[in-house]
């Protein structure tokens, strides 16, 4: 079980942004930005390859939340960046699909 099944599980603490029948939004641990928030599905989805047709809206969904995650983080007007990191080369290291809301500042190049 991945460390984000126990939080949408509640068997451990997460600063909640925003919360649906189909997602959780909650501050990152190690921020990388001012702001920084993980969307993660309730279903337990690996990364993007996991993820099938049937998925489609679920994946738009944690998309479109991230507006009310900005607006909620006060980054709304002033911009914000997406990223989901898939698999090794990209440096994922919770395996449970989650979406990253960074801003609140110029952000740098996406070259890690
Ligand atoms: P990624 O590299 O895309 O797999 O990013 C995983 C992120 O998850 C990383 O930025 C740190 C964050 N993280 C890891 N463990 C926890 C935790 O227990 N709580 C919270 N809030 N964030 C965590």
């Amino acid at each position: 079980m991945t460390i984000f099944q126990k939080i949408l599980d509640g068997e451990i603490p997460a600063h909640v942004v925003y919360e649906d029948e189909r997602v959780l939004a909650f501050r990152d641990i190690h921020p990388a930005a001012p702001v920084h928030v993980l969307i993660i599905p309730r279903k337990p989805l690996i990364d993007v390859r996991a993820a099938e047709e049937e998925d489609a809206l679920l994946l738009g969904h944690m998309i479109l939340v991230s507006r009310e995650v900005a607006r909620r983080e006060g980054v709304l007007e002033s911009g914000y960046r997406l990223v989901i990191n898939n698999g090794t080369d990209a440096g994922q290291e919770v395996f449970h699909l989650h979406l990253h809301v960074m801003g609140g500042a110029r952000l740098g190049g996406l070259a890690g």
